[in-house]
């Protein structure tokens, strides 16, 4: 049946084929006669997942003999995308598999397209553990992935009249090939009851009666590395209701109620919260948080007794990281689980979760960090708020042995908030329970040493680290963008850059010849041409590849200031209009891209993509601009529109008022696609700027140092007639809806520009004119864009990942031997 040899499945197009075959009649149950694209895809990653099993397999009994330190990577969003195009690519079968889908009278291109996006996350932190856990994989470090399976994951948007509406992403409807359900793996979760005390020989202990509980069942994920036969897991919890329990209503007679009542406890993982922003202490947010806690403690913790007789060398063999501070709770629940369950003394276990546990912060501002109300925790996890409470005790008293009796500074760093309502502070738990505390770039951790944890960093400066973001190369540009990387490989005369990101460099030397720079653009050209394609299908606007593609892509959010690209569009249209027509031939002709979620409930994000539509559609049907410019909005912008928009861009705005953005790693993105940035100083793009020079981008604004100041002087400062006049065309009606934008103008008003768009407008436009006579001139365009690619290697999420093993998780390669 199966071309078995030598216990592996062979990869040769016939093989593939057979299997392929195979699939089709017995798994996905049609006629080998007759089966469309969706069935074909079916079959076809059924095939790759038997590869992807055997792999698993064989890298998981190696971890298990040689014992080597394993990360756990614990976070409550992954933004996966598809897998059928990327695990071809890892698995170095993506030609075969084309071959063997062609003679069957299929398009590999085309079945990837059958494919949803796994989108079990909001943005930037969640798509950083994709490429985390692909870099991982990659790089034969002995990791796990722990994450929540919701079954709704990010909300699909979409556009109505201008308007974004959201509908639930049923991402599981049609079946998930990729994952391994594993119903024998499952644990008990418990929630509410009470803590009593118990006498054990003579040992008084507590016991946690728990009120409710439900049942963790694992799904596996298997994650291949490129160029390595390591496939790691990335397991996701589900909830289902427990076998256990009090059932006492079935005798009672209420048997329907029953039933109905143990299902809810689906619920726990039915759904992705949608708000990146703030933190609100909601029962069922918190009780996904804790579910998915003590599902993946009790699997590691369970893994380690497989092996080892006692806890002495837990923290040799286990590290956890937490993705901020969502899984903190885990740091509680390790600690419960060996005071109360493994009776090992209060230091001991201190010490040895402290010397487990680290932590990377994505924010920037003190209202981004999470905080749960203590009446909620107590009533849901009574056991754990008694930890919480005894872990602060001790840790104030620490406090004042070393600062003295400062009760302000005391206050501030307390893992209780006292208070109107007392509230337990996640971010300062993290901070006390783990040995280090990465921020996401260079300027983050100053932003964090100077203002949000400024009195932790003075106490434990040794903590604090920071390790800048990055992103995966396999899918950023293998998978995205092949035409790209043929061409890279045939210049650099090896695929090695692909594992070994540093070569990328050599591309430096060919930035001015003009064969390599004839067919970079002949690459760009045609993904734009794809990206045409789609913006004609999916809006009708026609546009023009001879254009440059102006692309904003991200979450919608004031601070990342999608307003100040509408601004600085509204303003060149308004220049337009009132050209001469000699004038007009010397504008350089714009297609202004915008695309990204607003939370449901941010009422002025979801204005501004109204006022993107309202713009695009006068801009649009306005004769007077023809191709000119042309501005469209790509709806339910998600991983695999990125992978196609990225490709097709000539220039990508990063335009965060600085101090704001963590990190950023779109940017990142772009870069290595050779799109040239346009950005402010701020997060990772001040180390972009450094890395490939400030010549190679067109950079602008305030930056970091400046923006306290301007804050402050904002009501005095004058702001810019172009400014003025492009927000009154707003207020005024000029797109319509005179009223409904009357709020989002006042945001930019001179007592409210909290963002300084007012500030940085001028400095914006002249970015942008530097970026339009750049364009013109297309030889130096090319270069700046292969300089973009050669800089990019920085920015990869295999040295992200370098850096974490070597200073953070202190974990070595274990690489599977074929
Ligand atoms: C607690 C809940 C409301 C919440 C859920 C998701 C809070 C925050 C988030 C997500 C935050 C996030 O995506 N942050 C981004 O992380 C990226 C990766 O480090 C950074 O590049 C980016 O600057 C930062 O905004």
């Amino acid at each position: 049946m199966f071309g078995l040899m030598d216990g592996f499945l062979k990869n040769d197009p016939w093989s593939l084929q057979k299997d392929v075959m195979h699939h089709v009649e017995y798994t996905v149950a049609r006629s080998r006669f007759s089966f469309d694209d969706f069935e074909a895809y079916l079959a076809l990653s059924h095939t790759i997942r038997d590869r992807l099993i055997e792999r698993w397999h064989d890298t998981q009994v190696y971890f298990k003999r040689k014992d080597p330190k394993r990360l756990y990577f614990l976070s409550l969003e992954f933004l996966m995308g598809r897998s059928l195009s990327n695990s071809t690519v890892n698995l170095g079968i993506k030609d075969q598999c084309a071959d063997a889908l062609n003679q069957l009278g299929f398009e590999f291109e085309q079945l990837v397209e059958q494919e949803g996006d796994a989108a079990l996350g909001n943005g930037g932190l969640a798509r950083l553990s994709a490429c985390q856990m692909d870099s991982l994989a990659t790089l034969d470090f002995p990791a796990w992935g722990y994450g929540l399976r919701y079954q709704f994951g990010l909300f699909r948007q979409v556009i109505l009249d201008g308007f974004q509406h959201e509908q639930p992403d049923y991402w599981l409807n049609f079946g998930n090939p990729w994952e391994i359900e594993r119903i024998h793996v499952s644990y008990a979760v418990k929630f509410y009851g009470a803590v009593e005390e118990e006498l054990l020989n003579g040992v008084k202990r507590k016991v946690w009666i728990p009120g409710e509980t439900v049942e963790a069942v694992a799904y596996d994920n298997p994650i291949p590395g490129y160029g390595t036969r390591n496939t790691i897991n990335l397991r996701l919890w589900a909830a289902k209701p427990s076998g256990e329990g009090d059932m006492e209503s079935y005798n009672t007679g209420d048997y329907i109620n029953a039933v109905v009542n143990r299902q809810r406890a689906e619920t726990i993982s039915s759904v992705l919260y949608p708000d990146d922003r703030s933190y609100q202490g909601k029962e069922l947010r918190l009780k996904q948080q804790y579910f998915f806690v003590t599902a993946s403690t009790q699997d590691i913790i369970r893994r380690y007794k497989d092996s080892h007789s006692n806890f002495d060398d837990f923290s040799n063999k286990v590290a956890l990281q937490l993705n901020d501070t969502h899984p903190s709770l885990a740091i509680i629940e390790v600690m419960r689980i060996l005071i109360d369950e493994e009776n090992i003394e209060w230091n001991r276990a201190w010490s040895i979760v402290c010397d487990s546990f680290s932590f990377t912060t994505h924010t920037v501002s003190p209202e981004g960090l999470e905080k749960i109300p203590a009446d909620l925790l107590g009533s849901l996890l009574p056991r754990h708020l008694e930890i919480i409470y005894e872990i602060n005790f001790l840790f104030m008293e620490e406090l004042k042995k070393k600062l003295g009796l400062n009760y302000s500074q005391l206050s501030q760093m307390s893992i209780v908030e006292e208070g109107a309502v007392k509230n337990i502070r996640m971010a300062n738990l993290s901070i006390v329970g783990c040995h280090a505390v990465n921020g996401v770039s260079r300027v983050h951790l100053e932003l964090l040493k100077k203002r949000v944890f400024k009195d932790f960093c003075e106490l434990w400066p040794q903590k604090f680290q920071y390790k800048t973001n990055g992103a995966t190369q396999r899918r950023w540009m293998v998978v995205s963008n092949p035409n790209l990387c043929g061409l890279i490989s045939k210049w650099l005369g090896t695929e090695a850059w692909i594992r070994d990101v540093d070569l990328l460099i050599g591309l430096k030397e060919f930035a001015s010849n003009t064969d390599l720079q004839h067919e970079w653009r002949m690459v760009k050209r045609v993904n734009k041409m794809r990206l045409a394609e789609y913006i004609e299908a999916i809006s009708g606007v026609k546009v023009s590849v001879d254009a440059m593609f102006d692309v904003q892509i991200k979450r919608i959010h004031e601070y990342k200031r999608q307003l100040l690209n509408l601004f600085g569009i509204i303003h060149r249209y308004d220049c337009i209009k009132n050209m001469e027509k000699s004038g007009k031939t010397k504008v350089v002709p714009r297609v202004c891209i915008i695309g990204g979620k607003a939370a449901p409930g941010y009422e002025i994000a979801k204005k501004i993509i109204k006022l993107c539509h309202a713009v695009a559609e006068t801009i649009n049907n306005d004769p007077d601009v023809g191709d000119l410019l042309k501005l469209v909005f790509i709806p339910d912008y998600n991983v695999s529109v990125a992978e196609l928009v990225i490709p097709g861009s000539d220039l990508s705005q990063h335009l965060s008022t600085a101090g704001h953005e963590a990190s950023g790693t779109g940017s990142m993105k772009f870069l290595m696609n050779g799109c040239l940035l346009l950005a402010t100083s701020d997060g990772s793009t001040i180390e972009i700027i450094e890395e490939i020079g400030n010549d190679n981008m067109f950079v602008f604004g305030a930056k970091v140092d400046e923006v306290p100041a301007l804050r402050e002087m904002k009501s005095s400062l004058k702001v810019p007639l172009q400014f003025a006049r492009v927000v009154r065309m707003v207020r005024d009606g000029y797109f319509g809806h005179k009223d409904y934008f009357e709020s989002l103008c006042k945001t930019v008003e001179n007592g409210g520009d909290f963002y300084l768009l007012g500030n940085d407008f001028m400095s914006y436009l002249e970015a942008q004119a530097a970026a339009d006579k750049t364009f013109v001139d297309q030889e130096k365009w090319t270069r700046m864009s292969i300089l973009s690619s050669a800089g990019s290697s920085r920015f990869s999420s295999d040295r992200t990942i370098q850096e974490y093993a070597e200073k953070t998780w202190n974990i070595e390669p274990c690489k599977c031997p074929f």
